[in-house]
């Protein structure tokens, strides 16, 4: 019921198996939506309570519709190397929406920074009619939410889109300590190790692709938005890796390149070199050897 995390709670609906709280919790919400609602209908504090359930769970292990009408005042505390600020901007290119993206210098954090995202003063932050919603994938749905009448990211059917928060949770708890261990370390460090847990985690979402063109089945969703920034470094981790993602994961590569034939993806991720040469500089800086 659990292969990928193998721990309680599971829930079991329609045959279906559900884990990892805070999914369940809204999956419960969302089926059952006629009484004792658990989640704010308003979208901002919808998104403001995942924020803060998603706070509480790191640390224990009015908006209005505008549909049709140009949008004004969309900021976005940016910064165009940045894996969670690429999943921003892919979603708004994705609906098409404009929006001012202001580069943060991340060693000197600007005050409008450290104003909006007082809890983990990190970017991405989508300012929006002047409010801040922070953490990429709530930004992404909170997007989804407030411009439902284009370009679905999740979708509409409530078993499909807690799959897709069930992948998408995945992605954000693991994927980062994998490449924290395989680019962000010594180079004394046990690379082939890490190499080979990365390539590992990278199987396990290449089987939840499968056959299909994109993770929701024949359009781009949620699960891809959360995933395409990665593929920007797949040369960086085969770099420093030492491997082929063709010859390890051939239908992740075949779906990143599919990814990239669309606008919405191609125009923010970073070309694979300088993205690489990024991280070269970014290490000298950092002091690791
Ligand atoms: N879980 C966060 C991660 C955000 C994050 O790690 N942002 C980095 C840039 S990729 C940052 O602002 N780093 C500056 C710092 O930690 O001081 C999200 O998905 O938004």
């Amino acid at each position: 019921m659990n292969p990928v995390y193998k721990k309680v709670p599971v829930s079991v609906h329609k045959r279906n198996p559900i884990s990892e709280s805070p999914i369940i919790i809204q999956h419960i919400d969302e089926v059952w939506n006629h009484k004792s609602p658990l989640f704010p209908s308003d979208l901002y504090e919808r998104a403001h309570a995942r924020f803060w359930v998603d706070y509480v769970a790191k640390q224990s292990a009015d908006v209005k519709r505008e549909g049709g009408q140009p949008v004004q005042g969309i900021k976005v505390l940016d910064s165009w190397a940045s894996t969670a600020a690429m999943k921003v901007r892919i979603a708004l290119a994705e609906k098409g929406i404009e929006y001012e993206s202001m580069e943060e210098d991340l060693p000197h954090k600007s005050p409008l920074l450290l104003e909006m995202n007082p809890v983990h003063k990190r970017i991405p932050v989508l300012i929006h009619n002047g409010k801040p919603i922070c953490e990429s994938m709530i930004i992404v749905e909170y997007i989804d939410e407030v411009w439902n009448d284009r370009s679905p990211l999740l979708p509409s059917d409530v078993q499909e889109r807690t799959r897709a928060r069930f992948w998408v949770h995945l992605i954000d708890k693991k994927i980062y300590s994998l490449i924290r261990r395989l680019v962000w370390s010594p180079s004394s460090d046990n690379k082939k190790a890490a190499a080979e847990d990365l390539i590992e985690f990278f199987k396990v979402i290449e089987g939840e692709l499968g056959d299909k063109p994109y993770f929701g089945g024949e359009g781009f969703g949620f699960v891809d938005v959360a995933l395409v920034p990665f593929y920007g470094y797949f040369h960086t981790y085969e770099t420093f890796g030492n491997f082929r993602f063709a010859r390890e994961c051939p239908k992740l590569v075949e779906w990143g390149k599919r990814c990239l034939q669309k606008e919405s993806v191609s125009k923010n991720l970073p070309d694979p070199y300088k993205a690489y040469e990024f991280v070269l500089e970014h290490r000298k800086k950092l002091g690791i050897e």
